[in-house]
């Protein structure tokens, strides 16, 4: 390889000559052929979907190639498409790193001015399995209840153009369209995000627009698409400038498509497919009957500490996840919350011990090479809460139980957006659909914690009317949000985790 400052690009012409430690592909690559299309290639598909194939593809190699979209930025065509779709993948627990070299993608395509490019692989005979990671919002759902948002403006703008749509439901239809006038090979959907039910949503929003569009399209789609729900689970952030130093400095070559994750992963699809499938379950995955078990697990508990020490991390000054939990007054309030009021709203899993997964995922936050910005999963907070935090308050609710802990994160999430508002001083930038409404609200109300928490409450698309109307989960969020305001909000969590829950157990539970 050559000197540094003059460091070749990852590449085919490259593979034969990387170091011995880096694992390679061991199937032929020149003779892949495409059959899945990925919609929304960041780290997380990098580091999980496209791994899984690529163990795949190495133990029963068949026309399983990736054909990777994307609508949104980044663009493609600039990082993977110039090293022929292959790059790094590490993974990293502290001070330990593996590296290996990822083939299953074989094409990039960036549909961000236009529906077309991505219209073309989809609606092709030869794809015939869509995986998508299009954030939590991508779906154009609204939060609380599921159903397609029709004021959403990308919504509003495909059932006037569907056949030039620019939403994630609106590309699907119109895909699913074409499929139906020309060749009519069907076809399974399988969104890999973080949302409850993430099928049915998915087939939700997707029947939504092809009922408006007529044409049988619906129909159609009822008896030639599934719409498995699944559970995917690896931490991988996004990738920083430190990671790709990382490669060039350790291995001698230069790859800008990176990416960095944990030993840890899984998959666990809905067995509904429609159409061949790759039989990921040949290396890893489980192919089951009901998701939902699982998916509440993963929400309920690792994403719902991520949230949590998320936001009381950026209050109390932390950068990052491993950072928050570090700090033993969050991991005590993080492990309090999960083992006292979010375990009793779990279903059974096979095979999982719901407290053995409690410390498994606690212990996975705390790695200190996954530098996993809090303001990142910040992000989009009022798209992820649901899942994560008011589902389980509901369920706590419905049978009496206290919802003290719960709710401390919820107004977390509250005032991590309040305080991004110019009355509060513009503390840092945020990004969630609903940040110029709750930012509105917030200068609208100013310091009264009351004001700002039922006006933020009022939010029906993220507090379901019920939910919002009871006495006690009003109760603690106002309390919680006026701690976290107040000038010191470690002192509140402090205060919330020194006094026993048994006590606000008899509190009301009554609406109000
Ligand atoms: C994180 C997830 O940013 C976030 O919302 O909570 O990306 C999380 O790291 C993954 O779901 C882990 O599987």
């Amino acid at each position: 390889m050559s000197a540094a400052g003059s460091r070749e690009n990852l590449g085919p012409a490259l593979l034969d000559r990387l170091p011995a430690e880096l694992r390679k592909p061991t199937y032929d690559r020149a003779a892949l052929q495409p059959g899945i299309a990925h919609i929304g290639v960041g780290a997380f598909h990098r580091c999980h979907q496209a791994e899984y194939t690529d163990d795949l593809l190495a133990k029963n190699f068949d026309r399983w190639g990736v054909v990777g979209i994307n609508i949104r930025p980044p663009r493609l065509t600039e990082t993977l498409d110039s090293q022929r779709c292959l790059y790094t993948r590490l993974i990293r627990q502290n001070d330990e790193v593996e590296a290996r070299i990822i083939g299953s993608i074989v094409r990039v395509v960036d549909s961000q001015d236009s529906a077309e490019p991505a219209l073309d692989v989809l609606a092709s005979p030869e794809i015939e399995m869509v995986t998508l990671t299009v954030t939590e919002k991508g779906y154009c759902h609204i939060p609380a209840s599921g159903a397609l948002d029709l004021d959403h403006s990308d919504i509003v703008h495909d059932l006037a153009n569907p056949e030039a749509p620019r939403s994630v439901p609106g590309i699907l239809a119109r895909a699913l369209e074409l499929r139906m006038a020309s060749h009519g090979r069907p076809m399974t959907l399988l969104s890999c995000d973080n949302i409850p039910a993430n099928g049915v949503i998915l087939a939700n929003v997707v029947r939504a627009i092809a009922e408006r569009r007529g044409s049988g399209l619906a129909d159609w789609i009822a008896a030639n698409v599934a719409f498995p729900s699944g559970m995917v689970d690896r931490i991988a952030p996004a990738t920083t400038a430190a990671d790709l130093e990382t490669v060039e400095k350790r291995f001698g070559y230069r790859d800008s498509a990176v990416v960095v994750g944990e030993q840890f992963r899984q998959w666990v699809i809905e067995k509904k497919f429609a159409g061949r499938v790759p039989r990921w379950d040949l290396v890893g995955a489980s192919f089951v009957e009901d998701v939902t078990p699982f998916e509440h697990l993963k929400m309920r508990v690792l994403n719902a500490a991520q949230t949590t020490l998320c936001y009381l991390g950026v209050l109390g000054g932390f950068e990052h996840t491993f950072e928050a939990i570090a700090d033993p007054l969050l991991a005590t309030f993080v492990r309090r919350m999960l083992m006292e009021e979010t375990l009793p709203t779990l279903m059974p899993v096979p095979g999982i011990s719901p407290s053995a997964y409690v410390e498994q995922s606690l212990a996975r936050l705390t790695n200190t090479a996954i530098h996993h910005r809090n303001h990142q999963i910040a992000t989009d907070g009022s798209q992820k809460i649901v899942q994560r935090l008011l589902n389980p308050i509901r369920d706590r609710l419905a049978k009496g139980g206290s919802i003290a802990l719960l709710s401390v994160p919820v107004a977390g999430w509250m005032a991590y957006l309040v305080k991004a508002s110019s009355r509060f001083g513009n503390c840092w930038q945020v990004s969630d659909p609903f940040a110029a409404r709750i930012a509105a609200i917030a200068d609208a109300t100013g310091a009264d914690s009351k004001a700002l928490a039922e006006a933020i409450l009022a939010t029906e698309a993220i507090f379901d009317p019920e939910l919002a109307a009871n006495a006690m989960f009003r109760a603690h969020v106002i309390a919680a949000l006026d701690g976290l305001l107040s000038r010191d909000p470690m002192a509140f969590v402090r205060h919330v985790c020194a006094e026993p829950i048994d006590a606000r157990l008899k509190q009301p539970a009554r609406s109000a």
